[in-house]
């Protein structure tokens, strides 16, 4: 987040960084200066107009509030807001005009980054022919489970080719050279919280309780962006000429689609770049109105950090 604000040139006249007691004194740099990590309480946001959270749902339960009574429009990154009814969940190249919805509570909930990227490829599509059904399968990397578990594919990766033990910690099995289909923990139908956020999240983003979606979720040994399969019906027909045309004008979106000069989106290619990448576009002629896409973005950047700056560029342009 400090990355793309600085990047972004957002207009920060004073930025604090509140954490637990255990980073704090720490000194992290943001434009040329070095600032105190402080510890967050209840009166950490006086005289703060926008609240960045990032530091799991329960610290986002427990201060979101407290931002918010002091003046703050809060944008949440984590899951804790995203369903609630009266919280807008917001992809600012899909439904921007929900920002004008956190006047209700003062919050704004950034959505998972497997929704992100997806909405972002879809939406487009969605408003030239409807959708009717998604079927995700999702390869996503290991930040997406954070530093440590980058660590551990690191760790991981060194030992066996050291011929040494491997051990486990942030995954429930090894990760290196491996494909584990769980994110997140299993619920009694058998699907994991990241494949039912998936499903919900976009149907809320795309303001249509009808779309059938069903997703699987897999993690893969990359360090980071995710990868997307995507196969989607669409209400009416598009050729996968129509796509590539709908999609080149995109908002948020690049077109990487020449699969005869070996090009389409890379998870290693998309990391530290903004866009989101879609690629192997094809008619799916086992449907009537069938499309494959492969969409690939950077997790951490459009994601989570520059979504959630993103939509704080929308709120000072147009709401203060
Ligand atoms: C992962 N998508 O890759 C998750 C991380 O709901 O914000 C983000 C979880 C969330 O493990």
């Amino acid at each position: 987040m400090r990355k793309i604000l600085a990047e972004r040139l957002f207009p920060v006249d004073t930025l604090r960084l509140l954490a637990s007691e255990r980073s704090a004194g720490q000194r992290l740099a943001f434009g040329g200066r070095q600032i105190p990590v402080e510890v967050l309480d209840d009166d950490s946001f006086e005289d703060i107009d926008i609240a960045l959270f990032s530091a799991g749902s329960s610290v986002s339960a427990r201060y979101a509030q407290a931002a918010v009574d002091a003046g703050a429009v809060v944008i949440d990154n984590t899951s804790h807001f995203r369903m609630d009814d009266e919280i807008p969940l917001v992809v600012p190249e899909v439904n921007a005009y929900k920002i004008a919805d956190h006047a209700h509570r003062g919050i704004i909930a950034n959505p998972n980054c497997s929704t992100i990227q997806m909405v972002v490829a879809l939406k487009p599509l969605y408003d030239a022919a409807g959708i009717t059904r998604i079927v995700v399968s999702t390869y996503q990397s290991v930040s997406g489970a954070g530093r440590r578990a980058m660590e551990e594919l690191g760790k991981q990766t060194a030992a066996l080719f050291n011929s040494q033990e491997v051990e486990c910690e942030q995954f429930p099995h090894q990760i290196a050279f491996n494909c584990i289909p769980h994110i997140d923990s299993f619920l009694p139908d058998g699907y994991t919280k990241e494949e039912v956020k998936m499903v919900q999240e976009t149907r809320k983003i795309l303001d249509d309780p009808e779309i059938r979606i069903t997703a699987t979720a897999v993690r893969v040994p990359v360090f980071c962006s995710h990868s997307e399969s995507i196969n989607v019906e669409t209400r009416t027909k598009l050729s996968a000429g129509d796509v590539r045309a709908i999609l080149r004008e995109a908002p948020g979106v690049l077109l990487q689609d020449d699969p005869q000069g070996n090009d389409y989106p890379l998870a290693t290619q998309a990391t530290g770049k903004d866009a989101t990448y879609v690629g192997r576009i094809r008619e799916d002629d086992s449907v009537e109105n069938g499309i494959n896409l492969w969409v690939v973005a950077d997790n951490l950047r459009k994601g989570a950090a520059l979504n959630a700056v993103q939509i704080a560029e929308i709120l000072i342009r147009d709401y203060h």
